[in-house]
């Protein structure tokens, strides 16, 4: 059992009983309440409000059936949730994710993770998060747009710009938000482009929503090196996962002079010493929506390892872009082995705690997903912001304040980390600055 402050080790023992069986949020959980000991030993009203525990519980969680039908009539059901976290901060902002893995204890860590990666953002947003364990692949666009009608059939009475406002995660783009706007706008009667995010351009979108969350964690990475004087310049860098955000981040690790000479999928691993080639990427993924391992069909000097290990491949800076726990212990300690020098996380939770440990203990540029990937939540925000105001930003504009918010993100778990005597812990000043300022809101605003 890892030590934590023995007032919040019962804590936890509660939320351990209270939420059987789901080892993802439990493991979301300690990793923040380890790092709040001498938070509430300056904070005394936190313990006397118990603002850790209701923060371990949800102020909502809804649970619902997906009815469907595929292409041949035949009757599909899958389980849709939305897990309202808090709303101390703003209407409960999070993405959605389907896949097959997904059951209440992923959404509720991804919920949870949420709350403090909102208040780092600066923005007013709350924290939540949902999903089906519907799997989108291999099915038909028509097929798609039935499911995603009839999730939003059902969970449309619990949104709205102020209430509640989803976005995508794994398995949910521009594609599903395009036929979940049209299903609330149907059933609403009301055009409220501020009810979802990752919106198309030419009805309510931003730009840089897009590119955002890799572009993000490309820049608090570029944080992380320049305060160790270095730079993404001529460094070597491996990416996993080749959707959304393992995508952007190539592409901005690519303009800032970094070489990324791997990407993967949950099937297997591309190598191209030379390179990765990105308009090739994008064409396989974003548009025919094929599986990675047909890069090495245009580029035969490449290699496709089925069932690879993409940390095996020597790197200075490693970006997990893929999923949760796709780091162990192992994986980091061979990374920081060949060299890697820093690790910024556009996934949510894809390092172990073991992995964590290995990358606190060796003392590399570790930047935790709560904060790495804030881009993307953000540049949410920032769509929320224009739509409020029927506007819309360029993209210049829009980029240069994510890059902003990064850097303010970077500072602040950076001084965070420095104030509470652990210099260079991102982990501990993300954990912390996130927290306060949603501990302080609820303080604010009684018992509820
Ligand atoms: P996508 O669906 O676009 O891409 C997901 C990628 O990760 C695919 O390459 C997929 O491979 C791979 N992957 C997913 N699940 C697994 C698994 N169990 N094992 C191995 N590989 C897997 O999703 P995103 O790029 O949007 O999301 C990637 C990560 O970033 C997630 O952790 C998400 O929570 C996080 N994130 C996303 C944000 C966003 O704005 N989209 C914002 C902040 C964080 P395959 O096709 O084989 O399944
Ligand atoms: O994990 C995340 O921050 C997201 N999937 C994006 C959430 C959002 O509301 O843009």
């Amino acid at each position: 059992m890892v030590q934590i402050d023995e007032k919040i080790e019962s804590m936890y023992q509660e939320v351990l009983k209270r939420n059987p069986g789901e080892t993802e949020f439990h493991q979301a959980v300690l990793e923040v309440l380890e790092s709040l000991g001498p938070v509430v030993a300056k904070h005394p009203e936190y313990l006397e409000r118990k603002i850790i525990e209701r923060i371990c519980e949800p102020e909502r969680q809804i649970i619902f059936r997906v009815p469907w039908q595929d292409d041949k009539g035949i009757v599909n059901i899958n389980r849709g949730f939305r897990v309202e976290f808090s709303s101390a901060l703003g209407p409960y902002k999070g993405g959605l994710r389907f896949h097959p893995s997904v059951y209440l204890g992923i959404i509720k860590f991804l919920g949870f993770e949420q709350i403090f990666k909102n208040s780092l953002t600066g923005l007013p947003i709350g924290g939540g998060k949902g999903g089906s364990d519907f799997d989108p692949k291999g099915k038909s666009d028509d097929e798609v747009m039935r499911f995603c009608q009839s999730f939003i059939t059902e969970l449309y009475r619990h949104l709205g710009e102020h209430t509640d406002v989803p976005a995508g995660d794994i398995g949910v783009g521009g594609r599903e938000i395009g036929y979940m706007f049209g299903q609330y706008k149907r059933i609403t009667n009301r055009y409220e482009p501020g009810v979802l995010t990752g919106k198309g351009l030419t009805w309510g979108g931003s730009l840089v929503r897009t590119e955002a969350t890799g572009y993000g964690a490309t820049f608090f990475v570029n944080e992380m090196l320049k305060a160790r004087k270095d730079s993404f310049d001529g460094k070597i860098c491996t990416v996993s996962g080749s959707g959304n955000v393992a995508i952007y981040t190539i592409e901005k690790i690519t303009q800032l002079g970094g070489k990324c000479v791997a990407c993967s999928d949950s099937n297997g691993v591309i190598y191209d010493e030379k390179g990765l080639d990105l308009d090739l990427i994008k064409r396989l993924k974003e548009v025919e929506r094929r599986r990675i391992e047909e890069y090495v069909k245009t580029h035969s000097h490449a290699k496709y390892v089925p069932k690879g290990n993409i940390w095996d491949i020597p790197c200075q800076v490693a970006m997990p872009s893929a999923t949760q726990n796709e780091i162990n212990g192992h994986d980091a300690t061979t990374l920081v082995k060949n060299g890697c020098i820093a690790v910024g996380e556009g996934a949510n939770m894809p390092t172990t705690p073991e992995g964590v440990k290995v990358f606190l203990e060796a003392k590399i540029a570790y930047g935790p997903g709560k904060a790495a990937n804030a881009g993307g939540v953000a540049t949410s925000a920032l769509e929320m912001q224009q739509n409020a105001g029927r506007d819309s930003w360029s993209f210049e504009y829009t980029e240069k304040k994510l890059e902003d918010i990064m850097i303010n993100i970077h500072r602040n778990c950076f001084e965070t980390a420095e104030e509470y005597g652990a210099p260079g812990n991102y982990v501990l000043g993300a954990n912390i600055c996130g927290f306060i300022k949603v501990a302080n809101a609820m303080v604010a605003h009684g018992l509820i």
